[in-house]
């Protein structure tokens, strides 16, 4: 059977209820289950959770897994009587672990409600066929939207075969994102700082062009915020950015987009690819190649109007700062943009906007 629920309060059905719980905990992975999704699971006996879990990090047990070894030993005997909650259809696949949709027919689970099915090529349905092969009673659609969401980039990356791009720009409250002369400053407040720092945390790669590699020198690294290192890219054509500049610094994995070389020194790749109309396109190839599931544009304006005018992007979050420059480099515009979210970080405004071509709905109340 197939529903489809919408997530809206809490008083609502114990289906969603439960769902919204395996989605908060799926959300505790953050940027470390990539590749993989983020996936939560909670079993439940008579209302009452005996069971949680999520997957934690990439190639270690999946939810399921997590949550059924979660059950305290004095209720074991009840898991054949639970109902298991799972944000993402059951894997059917034997990957880095052994299939989830075994050690719930083997645990002897009668009943199984999902958010979303999964896109993986070695799934798509399949868990949830074994599942009901086996006679247990498969509910999906359960906070669809609020799932889908949750794991955009997943999502995106299987069904478009690219990563989902978020753009990302600060700028003055006159629309100015650097001074004319392009000299470091920072626009936004040291609130909105942690939060873009805690944003590379949670994709799996960052870019910047050439011109923003030079003026600003930045480390594009995660140091305000614990968590993943996302891997950094920047254009440089001819090769002509200078060794002394952080990007180089071999403290994080590092792509040098150009059309001179292709080597790799320590963490650095110098890679090769024609900068002609489609180096976006063909990067956006290279990054699925490599499973990168999600990637931060962080300026600048061009690189930032270069995605925008050829449609290549998913998301946008947009940081004002309350303060004005008077004259400087302009801040990209935006076309097909939906306003999804807006909220103010100390001051600063935070805007979010999803792309109206791309299949992703930001589900009201729902994080980032
Ligand atoms: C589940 N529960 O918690 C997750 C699933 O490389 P592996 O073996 O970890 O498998 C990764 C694939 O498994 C991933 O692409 C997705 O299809 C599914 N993820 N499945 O049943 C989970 N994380
Ligand atoms: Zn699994």
């Amino acid at each position: 059977m197939n529903r489809t629920f919408f997530c809206t309060n809490f008083t609502a059905m114990p289906h969603e209820l439960y769902m919204r719980r395996c989605l908060d905990l799926a959300r505790m992975a953050g940027g470390n289950a990539a590749p993989n999704p983020m996936v939560g699971a909670v079993l439940v006996h008579n209302d009452r959770i005996i069971g949680e879990g999520f997957h934690r990090r990439y190639g270690i047990a999946h939810a399921e897994v997590d949550c059924i070894d979660s059950v305290l030993p004095e209720d074991r005997h009840l898991i054949p009587e639970s109902t298991l909650y799972v944000n993402l259809e059951p894997c059917a696949h034997h990957g880095n672990t052994p299939p989830c949709a075994n050690r719930i027919i083997k645990e002897g689970i009668r009943k199984v409600v999902i958010s979303n099915t999964d896109p993986f090529e070695h799934v798509q349905g399949r868990g949830i066929m074994l599942l009901q092969t086996e006679g247990i009673d498969v509910i999906t659609g359960i906070c669809e939207t609020e799932g889908r969401w949750l794991n955009r980039r997943f999502f995106h990356f299987h069904e478009k075969q690219r990563p989902y791009i978020i753009l990302k720009w600060a700028a003055t409250a006159d629309g100015y994102i650097a001074p004319a002369d392009r000299t470091r400053l920072a626009i936004s407040n040291t609130t909105s700082q942690h939060i873009v720092h805690k944003w590379r945390t949670e994709e799996t790669a960052i870019m910047i062009g050439r011109q923003t590699a030079l003026s600003d020198n930045p480390r594009l690294t995660a140091r305000l915020w614990h968590g993943m290192q996302p891997l950094r890219i920047a254009l440089d054509q001819q090769l002509q950015l200078p060794r002394s500049l952080h990007l180089y610094d071999q403290e994080a994995p590092t792509w040098i987009i150009n059309e001179k070389e292709d080597t790799s020194h320590g963490s650095i790749r110098l890679m090769q690819l024609p900068f002609d109309n489609d180096l976006l396109p063909a990067l956006m190839h290279e990054l699925y190649v490599h499973k990168k599931l999600s990637l931060l544009v962080e300026g600048g304006a061009r690189l930032l109007q270069s995605f925008i005018r050829e449609n290549l992007w998913d998301e946008a979050r947009i940081l004002t700062a309350g303060h004005t420059l008077g004259n400087g480099i302009a801040a990209p515009g935006l076309s097909n943009a939906i306003s999804a979210f807006q909220t103010t970080l100390s001051g600063d405004r935070l805007e979010v906007y999803t792309n109206s071509t791309t299949q992703f709905t930001y589900p009201a109340g729902s994080a980032l």
